[in-house]
């Protein structure tokens, strides 16, 4: 007599979530768990949580952007589905070294076909740049090997995050 036994393995979709420090990146992390806006500390190596969304479940990594920690991205890079990149769209100075760090993720062979969405975070703020402006700095039309997809966001509040999650749960399907 044979005993059967059924594994069920749980498909989890790897994502990760980078940009420079300050972006953003934690507090949207805790938005997705659906506590509270919680005090965030800087990032110190990273933080992993699962989120469950439309019965999908992903594995979200949430990767510490200070510059002496940029460089370890890549030890993340490994079967990830999805790269969130999280942009604090005051921000204006800095956004020449996302760009510099978005191409350089595009590039690189772990993540050739990762599909990128980018988070103009903190629409709140006077002054923010707009997500066509962000675009067009970070000359998105020029990307072709990835899909990608802008999307307006306030990670205090929440707004936009969810529709950023509906995006990357439609290219599930067709991949
Ligand atoms: N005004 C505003 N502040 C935000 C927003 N998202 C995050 N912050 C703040 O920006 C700071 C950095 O956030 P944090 O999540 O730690 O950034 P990380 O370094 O990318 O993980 C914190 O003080 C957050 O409260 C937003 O959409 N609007
Ligand atoms: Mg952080």
């Amino acid at each position: 007599m044979h005993l059967l036994f059924l594994l069920f393995v749980r498909i989890k979709h790897k994502i990760i979530i980078v940009g420079l420090d300050n972006a953003g990146k934690t507090t949207i992390l805790y938005q997705f768990l659906m506590s509270e806006v919680v005090l965030t500390s800087p990032t110190i190596g990273s933080n992993v949580e699962e989120v469950v969304w439309k019965n999908i479940h992903f594995l979200m990594w949430d990767i510490g952007g200070q510059e002496s920690l940029r460089t370890s991205w890549n030890t993340y890079y490994t079967n990830s589905e999805f790269i969130i990149m999280v942009i604090d769209s005051t921000d204006r100075e800095r956004l020449s070294i996302t760009k510099e760090e978005l191409y350089k993720m595009l590039a690189h062979e772990d993540l050739r076909r990762a599909a990128v969405l980018i988070y103009a975070n903190k629409q709140d703020m006077k002054g923010c740049l707009s997500p066509a402006e962000i675009s067009q700095q970070l000359n998105l039309t020029a990307v072709k090997d990835h899909v990608w997809h802008i999307q307006a966001c306030c990670g205090l509040t929440g707004e936009g995050l969810y529709q950023g999650l509906e995006w990357i749960t439609s290219h599930i399907h067709r991949r």
